[in-house]
């Protein structure tokens, strides 16, 4: 019987080639990927955000997890497609424009898709009109601002201002190291987040 526990143990410490033998054996013995993905994969991505979030691990640790992480669901995403499994949620996630910073917004990425959500990634330098377009296209619930430089910071606001104004109900939430609570409240945001860890409780508590 394949162990769950030793395929979140493997994502906690980045073993990839473990956690994806865990989940190809898990699969061929006929478990369901949901099972999988939630108490192997998501289990073990839940116990790096926490630690991270308390400062136990560090950028590298999330990386390392988040890579093996992938690994996985390169395996299992077929098969949860072939299950139907609906994600948590659906995020639009970018580093607003002008702005070329991404590995924050890179992290989390990786968390959100660890705790479920289906993301996606527009990469950096992205457009206010683009964020919309693709929230549009895809029915996104979420959509993820990243800036880390102050020149860019207005950005965000204008990004949040032709969401609005496009009419799409879509929640926004900010992050990225100038970024503050009250900068996000000043322009609008629906949530702010510190952390990638944070970021997913965001996620989570806006799709409510
Ligand atoms: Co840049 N840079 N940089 N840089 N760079 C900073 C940000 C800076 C603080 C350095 C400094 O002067 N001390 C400074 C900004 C100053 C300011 O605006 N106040 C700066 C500058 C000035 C610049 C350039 C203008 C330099 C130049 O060309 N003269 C230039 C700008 C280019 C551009 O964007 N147009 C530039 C370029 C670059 C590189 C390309 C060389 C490189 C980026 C590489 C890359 O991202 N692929 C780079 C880097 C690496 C940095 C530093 C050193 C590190 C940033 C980083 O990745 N931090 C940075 C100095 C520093 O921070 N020590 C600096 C690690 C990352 C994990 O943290 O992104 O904050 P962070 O993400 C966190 C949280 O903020 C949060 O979660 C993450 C994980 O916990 N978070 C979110 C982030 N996004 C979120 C979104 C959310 C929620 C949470 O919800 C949606």
């Amino acid at each position: 019987m394949a162990d769950l526990k030793a395929l979140s143990e493997a994502i906690i410490e980045g073993d990839q080639s473990t956690a994806v033998a865990v989940t190809k054996s898990a699969l061929a013995e006929g478990m369901a990927p949901e099972t999988i993905l939630g108490e192997g994969l998501i289990a073990g991505m839940n116990v790096i955000g926490k630690r991270f979030k308390a400062n136990e691990v560090y950028i590298p640790e999330v990386l390392i997890a988040a890579r093996a992480m992938k690994m996985a669901m390169e395996v299992l995403e077929p098969k949860l497609v072939e299950a139907g499994v609906q994600p948590m949620g659906k995020a639009v996630m970018g580093t607003v424009q002008g702005d070329l910073h991404d590995i924050g917004k890179n992290l989390v990425v990786m968390m959100l898709k660890g705790a479920g959500f289906e993301v996606v990634d527009m990469g950096v330098d992205v457009s206010p009109a683009d964020f919309v377009a693709r929230a549009k296209e895809t029915g996104a619930q979420v959509v993820g601002l990243s800036a880390l430089l102050t020149t860019t910071m207005p950005a965000m606001e204008k990004t949040i201002q032709a969401i609005r104004e496009s009419g799409l109900g879509t929640k926004v939430m900010v992050g990225g190291a100038p970024v503050t609570q009250n900068f996000a409240d000043k322009i609008g945001a629906d949530g702010y987040a510190p952390d990638a860890a944070s970021a997913v409780d965001l996620a989570k508590s806006l799709l409510n």
